[in-house]
Formats: structure tokens, sequence, C-alpha cells
């Protein structure tokens, strides 16, 4: 379950964009957003990389992966 960084997510709509992107992938993907901290921490069955670039394409930038497992 990898956990990513995620900078530039300011409000609701940010939390709904990711949440969506993620879901386009995964339909199934578990997602939780702490906003605040800037954390995305997704159960999916998607790689690591097409999560990074999903959630890049919506336009967050400096996407890290902090652990995978
Ligand atoms: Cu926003």
């Amino acid at each position: 379950m990898p956990i990513f960084s995620v900078i530039g997510m300011t409000c609701g709509h940010c939390e709904k964009a990711v949440t969506n992107a993620i879901r386009a992938l995964d339909a199934s993907a578990e997602v939780r957003i702490d906003r605040p901290n800037g954390i995305v921490d997704v159960t999916s069955s998607a790689s690591n990389e097409a999560l990074c670039a999903a959630i890049e394409e919506e336009g967050y930038g400096a996407v890290e992966v902090f652990a995978a497992k």
C-alpha cells in the first residue's frame, strides 16, 4: 500500500480530483487523504508509477512514494 506525498492539495476539490484520478485507474482503490500533511495513502492493485502519473496528471506536483508494500 503506497503512501504518496502530494504537493498542492489546498481544498476538498483537490482531494476529490486526486481521488477521482486514482479511481479512474482502479475503481476499487481505497484512498485516504491527509490534506494538511499532503499525504495520500492508497490501497490499489495499480502500480506505484501509474498512481503517481495519475496524480501528477491532475496538476499536483512533486509526488513521492514514501513506502510501498
Ligand atoms: Cu482544491
